[in-house]
């Protein structure tokens, strides 16, 4: 028993040291935050995204090439092929998962 007490303790240490750690440094931003900010970069409110609001949400999301991942996600998510992503359909949600399979990372 006496032998055993420091092993636990030792090992509740380490998963403390973890979780601090990741929260400091590796918090991914959920599908909720990406569906806010998605939602708010709607500039003229049209209920849609164009390729350049779409660009500054990953230029945000710390993305090195924000015109790249608008392309991709357009090509990805743009259901009818119009240029746009609708927010209120199924793009959206296309869209919102590719940005969240890309796996950002909150900005401490
Ligand atoms: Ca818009
Ligand atoms: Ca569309």
């Amino acid at each position: 028993m006496a032998i055993q007490v420091p092993n636990i303790s030792g090992n509740y240490t380490r998963k403390a040291v973890v979780a601090v750690k990741s929260k400091l440094v590796e918090v991914e931003w959920t599908k909720q935050q990406l569906r806010s900010k998605f939602i708010s970069e709607d500039m003229d409110g049209d209920g849609k995204l164009s390729k350049n609001e779409i660009k500054k949400v990953f230029k945000d999301l710390g993305s090195s090439s924000g015109f790249y991942r608008a392309k991709k996600a357009l090509w990805r998510a743009d259901a009818d092929d119009n240029g746009y992503i609708n927010i209120n359909d199924h793009e959206f949600e296309d869209l919102l998962q590719y940005a969240y399979d890309c796996g950002y990372k909150v900005k401490p």
